[in-house]
């Protein structure tokens, strides 16, 4: 479909569905080319519908093969069937039973929505409108229906047939060699949460018993013989399943909780009820084959599916717009399970990286829109940063503005006022303005407002009078289609520091009993008094909204609070905004005096003394410099990203020289000894270490490359494995050629292994990766259908290659360009999230935006775009965006 054909959906449009759909009962004969399904739809008109209403379902190139209403088949005059729709005129105004019969073929399938193959086996993916590729359908989330499940198939091809809640009944079909399984989900669902499974699967399993003493079959189903790699999968969901019920109350409500790993698949994970699929990337895990990151997004995925099953499942959205009603919402939950397994300021630190560098860098973009959006053309474009994390941002501001117990309350309301509906965002904002008795109105806007606020802040402090004032503003800059602004309001929790750390007793009245100053005007100012001499203002403790701050204080001033604040947050913030300024300052002026660099060196050496040993995770944290990616954000503009790079270069390696006692301190005495666990501490250990050895090749490219290589031989585990791999990919020449050889081939059948070898080529930054980017699309391993495989090479070199992705001659956008083109005939949403690279090119300089433009210009021409493509290009071209 063209991009001007494409139907704009906007919320003002909403209406409640003319039928329901009270049961389903879905007969799937699964065959590799010519899958029937026959689906048994009990029906009756909506009484909150229009009554005059033809009955219209929803389709994505289906083939019809026959349909009947009250068991009497249809003549072709009394319905009209296309690939995308199914209408019938007269419906009835009473209860009625449409029986559907469709033919899909799985194996031609390449989009992986709708029932697919991978690797052999019967997967689907239905969110969010991906239910219409298997039958005609009321595919929309506020029609909820209870459904019954028949897979049948050949019993060689799959023995393993699962579908959504529990098993009633399987067996033989007689002398044919097939078998059948049937399913039944008591709980009323929409069609984005169907799911089933058919194939050839090993399997791990354990018993959970719940709060109120029924007992679970959990099993983890995966490519056979790589069984015990889901067992830290399994320990995961136990450990969420428990913390659910301890910290939101919420008890699992079906016999048995299933999740089978699959090869292709678009995102991360899908939340079907009681049968959970996922990217195996989020599933697999050994020491050989998996880092540190990897088991703790294992550990985050598996709880955030296995939360959607309250948040998003037991209460779901109305329309696609509330969909951060539970995407926001269960980033949170799953934000706050891993905080409480882990280190919860370790923990806070990555989330805001993550939120600044995908959140904010989209609400600079032309494709900056609010959490809840208010139009779209494909909604699967709508699954980004900005609903996801600071959805997330939302609901953990309202916890610090009404407090946790206030937050519990107005949760536990949420859950039982809206158990079993299709809810909205006010359903969720009046359930603490109940619990509370405040008005939320104003805080609401933070779901209707996009772009990122920018707060500044001044500082007084009057010796005399022993006041000390601080000077509030905010604005925000305008996004598309939301010229004016409005403020926020913006919870800053702060709090005073001394420079020596000694305690300040300073008292203000606008700031509450647990540090928080509601800020929700465009200007406000607060004062301390009791001030008896100059503090330092800590202010956005634990990074208390989702803004951009700029503060008034010299760089030794933020240095005290790297020393003495007690919020760990910003201990680490500190040091990251005077790298900031150091490294934005290198990029424009080329050069630094001694003496700034020197000051902040030494800060950090200092720290690293104090700290490094009692809290590596933390050290590791504030010893990495702000990326590329961050500079550019910061700089805005006219970004000439080899003069960022240089800069980060430089400043690497002065701090490095200066600490380089430390460092080699470190990295000699962390090595690690005992076997390999991934536990936070350990895994802790192991980033100091490699963040030293970092440090230490910038500082000596010669010595670090020493280390490298025999790291990369001792090595026990993939974490130190690739750390060594990754430092090398640094140092130019034949050793790093053949460290990447010899990687290559032990890994050449670990396909999750080989695309963290794809993504470290990929990133590296020199003339030359675009063409090893290009040949190592013909290594055996690599596929453009598989959307891993393409993440890991093509995302990582035009998301994570500053340098090469935005070359000055262009030559990385057109790439991009081709390949987005090619990826998009055979999986549009895959093609589009490849497209999203590009939203940074109005920061770039001229030369590389001119670039830019064009190369999206040349996907604005090409004929027969998908929707998801189209929309993306088109929206990145749109005149008139301002960062
Ligand atoms: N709900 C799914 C995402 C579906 C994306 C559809 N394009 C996974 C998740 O957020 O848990
Ligand atoms: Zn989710």
């Amino acid at each position: 479909m063209r991009t001007e054909t494409a139907p704009i959906v906007r919320l003002e449009d909403y209406r409640p569905s003319d039928f329901l759909i009270d049961s389903v009962e879905l007969d799937v004969k699964l065959h590799p080319t010519e899958t029937r399904v026959t689906a048994t739809l009990v029906m009756r008109p909506n009484p909150t519908g229009r009554s005059d209403a033809p009955l219209v379902l929803d389709g994505d190139e289906l083939n019809l093969k026959s349909v009947a209403l009250d068991g009497r088949i249809l003549s072709d005059e009394e319905f009209e069937a296309v690939p995308q729709s199914l209408t019938i005129p007269q419906a009835p105004r009473q209860p009625f039973t449409l029986t559907v019969e469709t033919e899909i073929n799985p194996t031609a399938n390449t989009k992986l929505m709708g029932l697919y193959r991978s690797g052999g086996n019967y997967c689907t993916q239905c969110e969010a409108e991906g239910f219409r590729r298997i039958t005609y359908f009321l595919d929309r989330p506020d029609v909820l229906s209870v459904y019954t499940t028949r897979i049948e198939a050949d019993r060689d091809e799959a023995p393993v047939l699962l579908g959504n809640g529990n098993p009633v009944e399987n067996g033989p079909v007689d002398g044919s060699g097939r078998h059948y399984a049937v399913w039944h989900d008591p709980h009323p669902k929409p069609s984005y949460l169907f799911a089933l499974v058919g194939g050839r699967l090993g399997r791990v399993s354990k018993t959970f018993t719940t709060m109120s003493g029924r007992d679970v079959d959990l099993a983890i189903y995966v490519e056979p013989g790589k069984e015990d790699r889901a067992d830290y999968a399994l320990d995961a969901l136990e450990r969420s399943m428990r913390w659910d019920e301890k910290a939101f109350g919420r008890e699992y409500d079906l016999d048995v909780f299933n999740i089978v790993a699959v090869s292709d698949f678009n995102m991360g994970a899908m939340e079907n009820k009681g049968l959970n699929i996922f990217n195996d990337k989020y599933v697999l895990a050994s020491p050989e084959t998996a880092t540190d990151m990897d088991y703790a997004h294992i550990e985050a995925i598996i709880a955030h599916e296995y939360f959607h099953n309250w948040s998003g499942n037991r209460i779901t959205c109305r329309d696609w717009f509330q969909l951060c009603l539970k995407e926001g919402l269960t980033v949170f939950r799953d934000q706050e399970f891993s905080s409480d397994e882990r280190s919860r300021p370790v923990h806070r630190i990555a989330e805001v990286k993550t939120l600044r560098a995908r959140q904010f860098l989209e609400d600079s973009s032309p494709l900056s829109h609010p959490v809840r959006p208010t139009q779209y053309r494909e909604i699967n474009n709508f699954y980004t940063a900005t609903v996801y994390e600071k959805g997330a941002e939302i609901v953990r501001m309202l916890k610090t503005i009404i407090g946790d117990e206030d937050f519990r309350r107005g949760m536990d309301l949420y859950f039982e006022r809206c158990d079993g509906t299709a809810a909205t965002v006010e359903d969720f904002v009046n359930a603490f303005a109940d619990v509370t008795g405040r008005d939320l109105s104003h805080f609401a806007r933070w779901y209707e407002q996009s772009g990122t606020p920018r707060v500044t802040v001044k500082s007084h402090y009057d010796v005399a009078a022993q006041t000390y004032r601080l000077d509030f503003t905010q604005s925000t800059p305008p996004t598309p289609g939301q010229a004016k602004k409005e403020p926020m309001a913006i919870p800053v929790v702060l709090g005073l520091v001394s420079h020596d750390g000694s305690p300040v007793n300073a008292a203000c009245d606008r700031v509450n009993e647990r540090g928080v100053f509601l800020f929700d005007k465009p200007a406000d100012s607060i004062t301390f008094t009791g001030v008896t001499s100059l503090p330092v203002p800590s202010l956005f403790r634990g990074f208390s909204a989702p803004v951009r701050i700029s503060l008034d204080l010299p760089n030794e001033e933020l240095l005290v609070l790297l020393r003495h604040d007690r919020d760990a947050f910003n201990r680490w913030q500190a040091a990251q905004t005077v790298a900031m300024r150091l490294l934005t300052s290198l990029s424009k002026e080329g050069s630094l005096a001694d003496d700034t660099v020197g000051a902040f060196s030494s800060a950090l050496c200092s720290f690293i003394d104090r700290d490094a040993e009692s809290d590596p995770a933390f050290a590791a944290l504030v010893m990495t410099l702000p990326s590329e990616a961050d500079m550019a954000q910061e700089i805005g503009n006219d970004v000439n990203p080899d003069a960022v790079h240089r800069a980060r270069t430089e400043l690497r390696r002065r701090i490095g020289q200066a600490c380089r006692k430390r460092m080699q301190h470190f990295y000699e005495t962390l090595a690690d000894l005992g076997p390999y666990s991934p536990d936070a501490a350990s895994a802790g250990r192991r980033s100091l270490r490699n963040a030293c050895l970092d440090l230490l090749t910038a500082a000596d490219p010669q010595a670090g490359e020493a280390f490298a290589l025999a790291q990369l031989d001792s090595a026990t585990n993939m974490t130190d494995r690739l750390a060594a791999l990754s430092v090398l990919t640094t140092i130019p020449g034949p050793a790093r050629e053949e460290a990447i050889t010899r990687f290559g081939e032990r890994y050449r059948n670990e396909p999750l292994v080989i695309d963290k070898w794809f993504t470290l080529q990929a990133a590296i930054p020199e003339d030359g990766t675009l063409e090893r980017v290009k040949g190592l699309m013909e290594h055996p391993a690599f596929s453009l259908g598989n959307p891993n495989r393409v993440r890991s090479l093509i995302g990582s070199f035009a998301m994570l290659n500053q340098v090469q992705f935005n070359r000055a001659d262009g030559a990385g956008y057109q790439f991009l360009a081709s390949i987005v083109l090619r990826t998009d005939e055979l999986n549009p949403q895959l093609a589009a999230r490849l497209l999203t690279a590009f939203s940074t090119w109005r920061m770039m300089e001229n030369t590389r935006r001119e670039h830019a433009e064009k190369a999206l210009r040349s996907i604005e021409q090409k004929p027969n775009l998908s929707r998801d493509v189209g929309d993306i290009v088109s929206r990145s071209l749109e005149a008139g965006q301002s960062k």
